[in-house]
């Protein structure tokens, strides 16, 4: 008996790593979008979120997301937050190149038509598919009230 239950807490250690990581993601999610600060997404908020970040990215304001920009937006973000992280100045090179890497491939996951800016759609439509994959119990909300499966990253 004593050895299954050693067992299984192996186990239940083991399948606890990814989730808390995936919980981490959801967590990350409702605090970025939470406009309200209710613990809650609602739709309404998180469209107004996507949009105000739209046009914080859009600086020319033609109503497209050049890869500049995109990119541009990033890094600046990115930047701030190397500058203060107290890594060491190799593991923040590292951080900067793996991160910049990410950045270029969801700028040609975004543009999903390829002619090299994002529009309001293709924002729109990525966002939708990051509100959905968060909202595991489908009741068009996101909160800490959705479970939290392994690839909701
Ligand atoms: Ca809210
Ligand atoms: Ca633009
Ligand atoms: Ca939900």
């Amino acid at each position: 008996m004593k050895i299954k239950i050693a067992f299984l807490a192996a186990v239940l250690t083991a399948a606890a790593a990814p989730a808390f990581a995936a919980s981490h993601a959801r967590d990350t999610f409702i605090k970025e979008q939470d406009l309200n600060g209710d613990g809650v997404v609602t739709k309404e908020e998180f469209k107004a979120g996507r949009e105000k970040q739209f046009a914080r990215i859009d600086a020319n304001h033609d109503g497209v997301l050049s890869h500049d920009e995109y990119v541009g937006e990033f890094k600046g973000r990115l930047e701030a937050r190397l500058a203060a992280s107290t890594d060491t100045p190799e593991k923040k090179e590292e951080e900067r190149m793996r991160q910049m890497r990410q950045a270029e491939v969801r700028f040609g996951v975004l543009d999903s038509d390829k002619s090299g800016g994002i529009t309001p759609a293709e924002f729109e439509y990525s966002g939708w598919r990051m509100f959905v994959t968060h909202d595991t119990n489908k009741d068009g909300v996101v909160s800490a009230a959705d479970p939290v499966t392994e690839d909701t990253n």
